[in-house]
C-alpha cells in the first residue's frame, strides 16, 4: 500500500483553484480559540482539507460560527449546496481529480439522511471524504425542546456504518480534534473510503475552561507506505512471463501520469491485451493497439470478451469485478488461465454493502495499490524495450442513422472540444465508449461509484472546481433522469464561478428501466410495447436549458438536429472558456449500446 500524502501530492495535477474572493466575512478580530468548536475548526486547517461543501444547520451553528468568525472562511473555505446530497456529490468530484479528500458537512438526523445515497457513491467508488454531521445535545437537560429532540439519535452514525470506513461521536474538544485527524487519515489511506464525525452541539458550543495544547498535526497522519511482498511480485512476473495470450484488467488506479505510462509499459513488454471499463476513471489508452473492444459500464464488448476466453494469464489491476467479469465469460465454468489479483480492497469490506462482490479464483495476490505492483512487476520482468511498434487506431463509431444517436451526440462534441485538453467528468448510461479516445488519466474519471442515480451534476461540479486553472476542459454527458435529480448543485457552480459543460443526452426517459420492463416482458410473454409506462418523461416535456439558466447556469437548446449539434457545442464551450456554466439540452433518440442491449434484454436472469 503506497503513502496517503505522497501519493495524493503526485496524483493532484490541478491547483483547485482559488475561490478566496467569494463570501468574504467582514473580520471577527477573533485570536484565540475559545469554543470548542474553535477547535475542531483548527484541527480542520490542520489538515489541509481545502473546502467544506454544506447545507447549513443549527446543530452544528457552533463550527459553522467558528469557520467563518475563528478562521475567516478560509482553509477550509465553505460551499453553499442547496441539498446535501450535491455536497457530498461535490467533496466527491473533487476526490476523483486530487485523489485527496475534501469534507461535506451536513445537519444531524434529516441533512445526513439526505445525504446518504451520495456517501453510499462514494464507499464503492473507493474516494476519500470526510463528512461532518452534528447532533443536537446529548445531554438531554441542554435541548431545546421539540426540534432538538427529533434531530438527536442515540446512534446517528448507524445510518451510513455500512458503508463509512470509520465514524465517531466525541465527546470533548480534544477528542474532536482527534476524531477529525484520524478521520482525515483513514480517508485518505487506501484502500480510500468516506469517514463520518459526528459532532455534539454542545461540544461545539462549550466555552474552551483550560488552554488547547498545541500538537504538530501531521505527525497523527502518518503516511502509510506498504511495498509487495517479493514473493508475489516474482510469481505473477513468471507468470506474465510466460504467457502467450496475457490480458490486463485495468480497474482502479490513480490519476497520476507516472503510473499510466508504467501500465503502457508493463502492457508492451509482454504483449498483453488490456481491457478498460467506464465504472471506474481512465487507466488505459482507449486507442493504443493493445486495447481490446471499448471500455462499458454494463457489457463488455465481443473483443473483450474474446480476449479474456482465449487468455493463459489474467492480471487483474483491482478490476472492480473480476468474479462477474469471469462469470460473464465462462458462465459457471472456473478459467483454467492463471489468475493474478493487485488490489487492497479487501481491507474494506464489510457485511452491509455487497459491494465487494463475487470472490474470485486468484493464483497470485498481489496486496499492495497497482501503482506500486506494476512498476515492481516491471522491474522483476526487466523487459528490453518495447514491443509493440504499431500506431494508435483512431476509429470511432460509424454514424449511419438518420436519427440523432448519443453517438451523433458524441461525435459532434469530440469536433467542438478539437484538441483542447478534456476531462469527461461523467457519461450517462447510454454512452458508448468507443466514441472517446482516453489518452491521459484525467481524460475521464470514472462513474458514480454505488449507481445511485443523480450524482453526475455534483461530480461534475467538483471535479470541475478541482480541475480550475489546469487548463482542462470539463465536460459532462448526463442523462436526463441523472441531470433532473441532481440539478440544483448547478447553483454551486455558478455561484462560485466553477466553469463546467454539462451536456444532458436527454431520451425523455429513465430508459434504463425500460430495458428492464422489456426483459420482463419478454421473459413473461407480454407485451413489450408497454415497456414505457412509469418510465417516460414527458407530456409535458421539462425545459431542461430553463432548469440549467433557473440556477444561473447558460442553457442552450433543445438541440433536435443532427446539424445544430456541433455549432451549439461550440457556442457552449465559448461560453465556459468566459467562465460561464453551460448546459446544451440534446434530444437523443433512446438506445444504449449493443453490448449493454444484450446484457440487459436477454431472456434469462
Ligand atoms: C437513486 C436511484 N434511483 C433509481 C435508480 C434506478 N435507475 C437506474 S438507471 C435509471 C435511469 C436513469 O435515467 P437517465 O439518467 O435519464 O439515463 P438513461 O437510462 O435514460 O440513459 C434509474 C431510474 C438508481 N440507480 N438510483
Ligand atoms: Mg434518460
Amino acid at each position: 500500500m503506497s503513502s496517503n500524502r505522497s501519493d495524493s501530492a503526485k496524483a493532484r495535477p490541478a491547483s483547485g483553484g482559488s475561490l478566496s474572493t467569494f463570501d468574504r466575512p467582514v473580520p471577527a478580530g477573533v485570536n484565540a480559540a475559545g469554543f470548542g468548536s474553535d477547535v475542531v475548526a483548527d484541527a480542520l486547517r490542520a489538515t489541509d482539507i481545502s473546502y467544506i461543501a454544506l447545507n447549513p444547520g443549527a446543530s452544528y451553528r457552533g463550527l459553522h460560527d467558528s469557520l467563518v468568525n475563528y478562521l475567516g472562511n478560509e482553509r477550509p473555505q465553505l460551499l453553499l449546496c442547496l441539498h446535501e446530497e450535491s455536497a457530498v456529490a461535490i467533496a466527491h468530484g473533487y476526490a476523483k481529480v486530487t485523489g485527496k479528500a475534501m469534507a461535506a458537512a451536513v445537519h444531524s438526523n434529516v441533512g445526513l439522511m439526505h445525504a446518504t445515497m451520495a456517501i453510499f457513491n462514494v464507499w464503492c467508488d473507493r474516494m476519500p471524504m470526510v463528512v461532518l454531521g452534528a447532533t443536537g445535545p446529548v445531554d438531554a437537560v441542554k435541548r431545546r425542546p421539540w426540534i432538538d429532540w427529533i434531530h438527536t439519535a442515540r446512534d446517528q452514525g448507524a445510518l451510513v456504518r455500512g458503508y463509512t470506513k470509520w465514524d465517531d461521536q466525541p465527546a470533548s474538544p480534544l477528542a474532536a480534534r482527534e476524531a477529525v485527524l484520524r478521520a482525515n487519515w483513514i480517508a485518505n489511506t487506501a484502500p480510500r473510503g468516506p469517514t463520518y464525525v459526528n459532532l455534539d452541539a454542545e461540544m461545539q458550543e462549550s466555552k474552551l475552561t483550560d488552554a488547547v495544547p498545541p500538537i504538530e498535526a501531521a505527525r497523527f497522519m502518518p503516511p502509510v507506505e506498504n511495498v509487495p511482498a517479493p514473493g508475489p511480485i516474482r510469481q505473477a512476473a513468471d507468470i506474465l512471463r510466460n504467457a502467450k495470450r496475457p490480458v490486463i484488467l485495468a480497474g482502479r488506479v490513480s490519476r497520476d501520469l507516472d503510473a499510466w505510462k508504467s501500465r503502457i509499459a508493463l502492457a508492451e513488454a509482454v504483449n498483453a491485451r488490456v481491457a478498460t471499463d467506464l465504472k471506474v476513471a481512465a487507466a488505459f489508452p482507449t486507442h493504443h493497439p493493445l486495447h481490446v473492444g471499448s471500455p462499458g459500464t454494463i457489457g463488455m464488448t465481443s473483443q473483450a470478451i474474446d480476449a479474456i476466453r482465449e487468455a493463459d494469464a489474467i492480471l487483474s489491476l483491482d478490476w472492480v469485478d473480476v468474479a462477474g467479469t469471469l462469470k460473464s465469460v465462462f458462465g459457471a465454468t472456473v478459467p483454467s488461465a492463471r489468475i493474478v489479483q493487485v488490489s487492497v480492497d479487501h481491507y474494506l469490506h464489510n457485511g452491509w454493502s455487497m459491494d465487494y462482490q463475487g470472490l474470485p479464483p486468484v493464483d497470485v495476490f498481489i496486496d499492495c495499490e497497482p501503482d506500486v505492483a506494476v512498476p515492481a512487476l516491471l522491474a522483476a520482468l526487466s523487459p528490453q524495450g518495447s514491443q509493440t511498434t504499431t500506431a494508435h487506431k483512431k476509429e470511432f463509431p460509424k454514424l449511419t442513422d438518420d436519427k440523432l444517436t448519443v453517438d451523433h451526440l458524441a461525435d459532434a462534441l469530440r469536433r467542438a472540444v478539437g484538441d483542447r485538453p478534456t476531462s469527461l467528468t461523467h457519461v450517462s448510461l447510454s454512452w458508448n465508449g468507443a466514441s472517446w479516445a482516453f489518452n491521459h488519466p484525467l481524460d475521464y474519471l470514472g462513474s458514480d461509484g454505488g449507481g445511485g442515480v443523480g450524482g453526475g451534476p455534483g461530480i461534475s461540479v467538483g471535479a470541475a472546481l478541482a480541475l480550475r486553472g489546469s487548463g482542462r476542459l470539463p465536460v459532462a454527458v448526463c442523462g436526463d433522469g441523472d441531470f433532473l435529480m441532481g440539478v440544483t448543485a448547478l447553483w454551486t457552480a455558478a455561484h462560485y464561478r466553477i466553469p463546467l459543460l454539462i451536456v444532458v443526452a436527454n431520451n425523455h426517459s429513465f430508459f434504463n428501466d425500460e430495458l428492464h420492463q422489456e426483459r420482463m416482458a419478454r421473459m413473461r410473454n407480454r407485451p413489450v410495447e408497454n415497456r414505457w409506462v412509469g418510465q417516460r418523461i414527458s407530456e409535458p416535456d421539462i425545459d431542461l436549458a430553463a432548469m440549467a439558466r433557473a440556477q444561473g447556469a447558460q442553457g442552450f437548446g433543445p438541440v433536435n438536429s443532427i446539424a445544430d449539434l456541433q455549432p451549439t457545442f461550440e457556442k457552449a464551450i465559448a461560453a465556459v472558456e468566459s467562465g460561464a456554466i453551460a448546459v446544451v439540452d440534446v434530444r437523443v433518440e433512446p438506445g444504449y449500446t449493443a453490448a449493454m442491449t444484450a446484457v440487459m434484454t436477454r431472456k434469462s436472469e
